[in-house]
């Protein structure tokens, strides 16, 4: 692209992609969430450019970048510019301060790995315009439009976890978010002597958005008979399983299963951050093998090489738990391992996988980071 001859950047912005200890398909039902950032992040190098209207976005690793109009903000074909267009898009419907900017980004955050590099796109970018124009959007602003842009640009219905993950994280610490009111505190993560293992199955199943939005669907299908008998219901937030229990006859049985494994997991997520304050990793990670049995045969949102890593773990004793993460269908397992048999374990998974699997298996250790910053802030 041609900007790149006289590209001086102004500005740089990190934002990274998200983990998540436990609370899977909990947000979107207003329960609770205990995300955090990782240090992958992707770095955002931003100038104005002189224009009223026209912008470039160039990626380096992929060598690839488009041109626009904020006068003609059109949903493309091309998947990552909605990423970018959404957003734009969202910017213009609350401000009329965005004028024409060069922008180069540098990706760190494995794509389709269930980390959020969505999240981070969106969010960097939010952050930088709102940085280099004075737009006067404040984090959680940023926070919603990325999440909006997700909706309309994107197609997934996404709830608001890995946009708040990644704009709204502290270092050494996860967030325990209520997903209805919004509230959240940092909870300090003190695990020595054991780690965060992300494995990474190098698989991305074309069905996560077209599925993920039928799970949403479903989860909607039992409010609406729940509040039948509870009017009082406003999400499965609200409901038991007493109360599911007493429709049950009605449900379709998938949409039982659904709404059940949202109950059960919202309560996990409370179970473990007691469990993390009083320092019981044991139980964290008998929490993370029971979410991943429902996520695996009740939300049916994993697949065979997540099944099979989670599996593999079970006969290691210094694997206290683990559990596919993020919305499924591919992408990494979050694992709660001894740091002294990170070695070992990682080269016996990735053996196994491969037999099992006949693919590579790549994996980082990810510790809880800052959310997005201004380089050198
Ligand atoms: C994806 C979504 F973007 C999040 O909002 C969340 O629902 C997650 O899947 C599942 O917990 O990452």
């Amino acid at each position: 692209m041609q900007f790149l001859n006289y590209f001086k950047p102004e500005l740089t912005i990190e934002s990274p992609g998200r983990i998540n200890i436990i609370g899977e398909h909990t947000d979107y039902n207003m329960g609770f969430v205990l995300p955090t950032a990782i240090e992958k992040k992707i770095t955002f190098k931003f100038q104005k450019n002189g224009s009223d209207k026209i912008c470039h976005v160039h990626s380096k690793g992929y060598d690839t970048g488009f041109e626009l109009s904020l006068d003609n903000i059109a949903i493309s074909n091309v998947e990552w510019e909605n990423y970018i267009l959404g957003v734009l898009n969202e910017i213009s419907k609350r401000t009329d301060k965005l004028r024409g900017f060069d922008c180069v980004l540098e990706s760190h955050v494995p794509i389709g790995s269930g980390v959020s590099s969505s999240a981070a796109l969106e969010c960097g970018l939010a952050f930088g315009l709102n940085e280099m124009f004075g737009l006067g959007l404040s984090r959680m602003d940023i926070v919603e439009l990325s999440q909006a842009a997700e909706h309309t640009y994107a197609g997934t219905k996404c709830g608001i976890m890995d946009q708040f993950a990644s704009v709204m994280s502290k270092e050494g610490h996860v967030i325990l978010l209520d997903c209805e009111s919004l509230e959240y505190s940092y909870i300090p993560i003190q695990i020595q002597p054991y780690k965060i293992l992300l494995l990474n199955t190098n698989v991305s199943h074309n069905l996560a958005s077209g599925e993920y939005n039928k799970r949403r669907a479903q989860c909607e299908t039992g409010v609406s008979a729940l509040k039948k008998n509870h009017p009082g219901v406003k999400s499965l937030r609200d409901a038991t399983m007493d109360m599911l229990n007493d429709i049950k006859d009605t449900l379709d049985s998938t949409v039982y299963n659904r709404c059940a494994y949202v109950i059960q997991e919202k309560d996990r997520v409370l179970e473990a951050v007691e469990a993390l304050k009083a320092n019981n990793l044991k139980r964290v990670g008998e929490l993370l093998y029971e979410t991943h049995e429902g996520l695996s045969t009740m939300y049916e949102v994993s697949c065979p090489e997540l099944d099979f890593l989670v599996e593999f773990t079970k006969n290691h004793e210094a694997v206290l738990g683990a559990r596919m993460m993020g919305g499924g269908f591919g992408g990494c397992t979050i694992n709660l391992i001894h740091e002294d048999a990170i070695d070992d374990f990682v080269a016996a998974a990735s053996k196994a996988y491969k037999k099992a699997c006949n693919l590579e298996l790549t994996w980082f250790e990810a510790s809880p980071s800052k959310g997005t910053s201004i380089l050198n802030e």
